[in-house]
């Protein structure tokens, strides 16, 4: 008499035979694969400036923004080690510029954005204009077009880099060249495209210079802060956000990259603000003043206290709740026109 096998014993022998062919079964992982909710693998973490300062000097010291192509340190989520990633969608860096330094021109598929942290009168340049550097500018290298930056001044400059690295490399979509001269020759005079888009007005013939990126590659701190004094004066206090504004593509209305979505908050002074959450993680660089974040994870409450300069992340999902006793302004940026795209945005606005 035979003894037939037991459902496990069956199952574990299919898998193995079939193994060979790359062949696995659905019903092993469908709960993981289509979870009830988002579940990342990324965890929120926060990088004090005082305490990352040290190694962006040591950086300075140990390469130069040639020799490096650009001298940056990656803001890596600790649960992504290796994978130069902050969210498994976003790329974070400090770049570090020094007097004296260009980092050569070159152009690629990902889409960048440079939120300036501390020093000024560096330039970025793009397509052929160059932009002044200010802190808490908020300046964008479109995909594919050429950029380079360079410092003329006597300071340090340093400014995170966000860009759609993770996402490109998901697509296999990334392609990049480096340009023949290390500093691309000016064509425009500094300024010509913010006369022509930053007034919520357009040139009456033409297309845009860079599809579906903004026409506009710097949107100077002074712009943005005075938005939201304006709107302190004539807007209610969201419970939620303090008073946010998001960037926006003057030509569309919509994100100013197709991949990144921006945006600038002010908590007032005494700010104690609710808990809410989003599909899209975000990275936040810290401008003036300071503050507390709370995140809700996994693992339990994570308090973060910040300061001026410095980041964190907020991992999809996990509601963030603002606190600031001085008051604060925070710049923050997401995939979120990538979720809008597909449809599968989500926001919740918790009690
Ligand atoms: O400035 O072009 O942080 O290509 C990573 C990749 C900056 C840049 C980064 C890049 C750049």
């Amino acid at each position: 008499m035979t003894i037939s096998p037991t459902p496990a014993a069956l199952r574990q022998k299919l898998y193995e035979d079939m193994s060979p062919l790359n062949l696995t079964p659905l019903w092993e992982v469908l709960h993981a694969l289509v979870p009830p909710q988002p579940n990342t693998p990324c965890v929120a973490a926060h990088w004090s400036y005082e305490q990352i300062k040290p190694f962006l000097k040591r950086s300075g010291e140990a390469i130069t923004a040639e020799e490096a192509v650009r001298r940056v340190l990656i803001l890596e989520n600790p649960a992504l080690r290796g994978q130069s990633a902050i969210t498994q969608s976003l790329y974070a860096g400090l770049q570090l510029i020094l007097p004296g330094e260009v980092a050569p021109s070159h152009r690629h598929t990902q889409s960048a954005l440079r939120f300036i942290v501390e020093g000024q009168g560096a330039y970025t340049a793009v397509d052929g204009e160059r932009t002044t550097m200010h802190p808490g500018d908020f300046i964008i290298t479109p995909s594919w077009t050429w950029h380079d930056h360079g410092n003329e001044v006597q300071e340090p400059v340093v400014w995170l880099d966000g860009l759609d690295i993770p996402m490109i490399r998901f697509f296999d979509a990334g392609f990049a060249e480096n340009a023949p001269l290390k500093s691309q020759p000016v064509e425009r005079t500094e300024g010509s495209s913010f006369a022509r888009y930053g007034h919520n007005m357009a040139p009456v013939r033409g297309d845009v210079p860079f599809g579906m990126t903004s026409p506009i590659f710097s949107y100077p701190y002074t712009r943005s802060r005075e938005a939201l004094h304006a709107m302190e004066r004539s807007a209610p206090l969201d419970a939620y956000d303090g008073f946010k504004l998001r960037y926006i593509n003057p030509a569309t209305g919509g994100s100013p990259m197709p991949t990144l979505a921006t945006f600038m908050q002010h908590l007032p002074a005494g700010f104690d603000g609710k808990a809410w959450r989003q599909t899209d993680g975000a990275v936040y660089s810290v401008v003036e003043g300071s503050g507390i974040a709370y995140i809700d994870s996994p693992q339990g409450l994570v308090r973060f206290p910040f300061e001026a300069r410095d980041h964190f992340v907020v991992p999809s999902w996990q509601s963030l709740r603002l606190q600031s006793t001085s008051g604060c302004v925070l710049f923050s940026y997401s995939d979120r026109p990538v979720h809008q795209a597909l449809g599968i945005h989500r926001e919740e606005r918790l009690s």
